[in-house]
């Protein structure tokens, strides 16, 4: 039995040393010391033994399934090391293969044309202003001195929400300059750019959205030629120095006097040609004095202060400034188009 013990010993290490996996190291583990395994096996027989061969026997048996359960740890913990070397050499990751290419992108024709009138008015010492594009029926038109009634409020031009037409998607950034004059304290000067909403078909020209620069400035004094040298001032930086305007009388319900301006053609010089459609000027915005009532609304006493506002479409001046014939281009974000700017 002393003899099996040692055999057993010598073959199971041998075994385990040369064991190359932990699925192969468990099967030995279970050949030699399992409830079926060699060792138990020999365990069973020490019953023949007499009384007094048993405890030294015992001890034996003991020793050996100790020495053997101690190098399958020793040899289990060897080969989950080398697994997880291996598993480490092979996920190595080469930091000097060169990167995918990232495709860059660049500002929509639109904002470009944003930016550069950003640029000029806070340079003026203008604040830019933003606000939302679901708004109160009472601030976007009850404000601005257009009442029930006025043919802007109608159902067939106006994205309303609810049945009774209080709630509306904005037809024009005015009402942020609403807010702005019911909160900022005096002098006031911002301009306030974004998405508009009206009731339009999609066309060359026209469409349901689109955007909008609102601008004001409101102070003691502020004549309309404030309106016309700072709104020249504008065109210069734009257009370049020397460029002309000419104001025409116009009508809007929340300025009085009205105007729109055009600049002077900058292909034909004024004297007409196609992109002027002969007339010599393009029109560019519709701006005018704010009227005493709009002033009156906010809480301006219209007798110490004056104020002069404009508003101009986006989409028209970045279709000017690239020469873009149709305004759909601008919206259908074809990249083959956009890549052009
Ligand atoms: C245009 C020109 C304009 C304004 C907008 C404005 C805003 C306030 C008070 C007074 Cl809070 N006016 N904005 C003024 C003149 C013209 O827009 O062509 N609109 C369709």
């Amino acid at each position: 039995m002393k003899e099996q013990l040692a055999t057993i010993r010598a073959q199971a290490l041998a075994a385990f040393d040369a064991a190359q996996d932990s699925a192969a190291l468990d099967a030995l583990r279970v050949q030699y010391l399992g409830k079926k395994g060699e060792l138990t096996a020999v365990l069973k027989q020490m019953g023949k033994l007499s009384p007094e061969e048993r405890p030294a026997m015992g001890a034996l048996a003991n020793e050996v399934r100790a020495a053997l359960e101690d190098a399958l740890e020793r040899r289990s913990q060897q080969l989950e090391e080398q697994a997880l070397e291996r598993r480490l050499a092979k996920e190595t990751v080469d930091v000097t293969i060169p990167g995918k290419p990232v495709k860059m992108g660049h500002r929509h024709p639109m904002y470009i044309a944003l930016d550069e009138l950003k640029e000029v008015f806070i340079g003026m010492g203008f604040t830019v202003l933003d606000g939302p594009e679901i708004e109160l029926a009472q601030l976007n038109f009850d404000r601005l001195n257009a009442g029930e009634g006025h043919p802007s409020r109608d159902w067939s031009d106006t994205f309303y929400f609810d049945e009774d037409s209080r709630v509306m998607l904005r037809s024009q950034t005015s009402p942020m300059q609403v807010r702005a004059m019911d909160s900022m304290p005096l002098p006031i000067r911002i301009i306030a750019p974004g998405r508009v909403y009206r009731k339009d078909e999609v066309d060359a020209t026209h469409s349901p959205m689109f955007h909008q620069v609102e601008g004001m400035v409101i102070d003691k004094g502020v004549t309309m030629a404030d309106l016309k040298g700072t709104l020249n001032t504008v065109v210069e930086q734009l257009y370049g120095k020397g460029t002309k305007t000419r104001f025409r009388p116009h009508h809007f319900p929340f300025t009085e006097p009205s105007c729109e301006m055009d600049v002077q053609c900058h292909k034909c010089g004024g004297l007409g040609c196609p992109t002027c459609k002969g007339e010599g000027w393009i029109e560019l915005l519709g701006a005018g004095m704010i009227h005493p009532k709009v002033l009156e609304m906010s809480g301006i006493d219209p007798n110490v202060y004056s104020g002069w506002a404009f508003g101009i479409g986006l989409e028209r001046t970045a279709m000017r400034r690239f020469k873009i014939a149709d305004l759909r281009l601008i919206f259908e974000n074809d990249v083959r188009f956009l890549e052009q700017f």
